[in-house]
């Protein structure tokens, strides 16, 4: 690759591969709607909001390879995440699709199978069951993925994201976590590997307590090394074991299950006095 364009890349994934994906490609282009951090002189600063179609295109444009991050990554109102998450995820297909179908990392989650309860192993076929208007708008990208495939041939590697996270924090934890040494290797097989497709990744580390079999993206050769259950002693000491017929230890999407659905602006928790 000459350019690898990573989407999101003000936030919290983004700040962190953005230090760990140089070798990937001589160019990385960052993009987000914030403004971001001074370039280094491998990297290209680009401010675009992915709801202006315009702006989408001239971000993917001479980009040979896409880690798409960008977008609402936690329960918000419909409006906000119908314009990064449904038109942004639509908006990115169609500029991969007029600029030579870059190969496409699309940050999924796991919560769109959070209704699922804790002791039900999932493959990645099993239906669908999103917790929240967040995790129907990862169901609807990881279906505009499929389509792109299907129809042009565009690969993309569906990652549904557990917990990523420098360590694992708390119960559920145990079974989510996703270090971040596993997602950089992981990126590196996606662009390694001479077939993609267009698989459903499990984007969870080795965990003893895991949930999610990835047997059907197999044929990627991608092996996890970390495992939460080396933090288990820590946390069984230090953090209190939820109930157990609270959301955080009943559904595999934890709290998001009992999110409301937001209408209009959340204040955001800083502004409160
Ligand atoms: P984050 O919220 O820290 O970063 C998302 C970035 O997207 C932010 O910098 C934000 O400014 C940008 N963004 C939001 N709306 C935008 C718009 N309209 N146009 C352009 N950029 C926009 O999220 P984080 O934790 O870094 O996650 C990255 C991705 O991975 C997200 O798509 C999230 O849904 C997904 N994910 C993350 C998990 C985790 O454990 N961190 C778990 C599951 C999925
Ligand atoms: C997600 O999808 C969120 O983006 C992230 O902030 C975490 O809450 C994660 O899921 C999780 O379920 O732990």
């Amino acid at each position: 690759m000459e350019r690898l364009l990573i989407t999101g890349a003000a936030g919290g994934l983004g700040q962190m591969l953005r230090g760990r994906l140089s070798h990937l490609a001589p160019i990385l282009r960052l993009a987000d709607i914030a403004a971001a951090a001074d370039p280094a002189p491998n990297e290209e600063i680009v401010q675009c909001d992915l709801a202006d179609e315009e702006a989408v295109f001239r971000m993917v444009e001479g980009c040979d390879g896409i880690v798409h991050l960008g977008g609402i990554s936690v329960e918000r109102s419909f409006e906000l995440i119908e314009a990064a998450n449904l038109r942004g995820v639509y908006h990115l297909y169609e500029a991969a699709r007029a600029h030579g179908l870059p190969r496409i990392i699309f940050a999924s989650s796991n919560h769109t199978i959070g209704f699922y309860p804790q002791d039900q192993r999932l493959h990645a076929d099993d239906p669908v069951r999103p917790d929240g208007l967040y995790g129907v708008s990862k169901v609807f990208g990881e279906a505009m993925a499929r389509m792109y495939y299907e129809k042009f041939g565009q690969e993309t590697a569906i990652v549904r994201i557990g917990s990523c996270t420098p360590a694992p924090r708390d119960w559920r934890m145990l079974s989510t976590w996703f270090s971040h040494d596993d997602f950089v290797s992981l990126i590196e097989t996606v662009f390694r590997v001479p077939r993609l497709g267009c698989p459903i990744v499990w984007g969870a580390s080795a965990n003893d307590a895991g949930w999610w079999d990835n047997s059907a993206s197999g044929y990627l050769g991608w092996v996890p090394r970390d495992n939460a259950a080396a933090y288990r002693a820590l946390i069984e000491t230090q953090v209190p074991r939820p109930s157990a017929d609270a959301p955080v230890a009943r559904y595999q999407g934890g709290t998001f299950t009992a999110d409301p659905i937001h209408r209009g602006p959340i204040p955001d928790p800083e502004d409160a006095g």
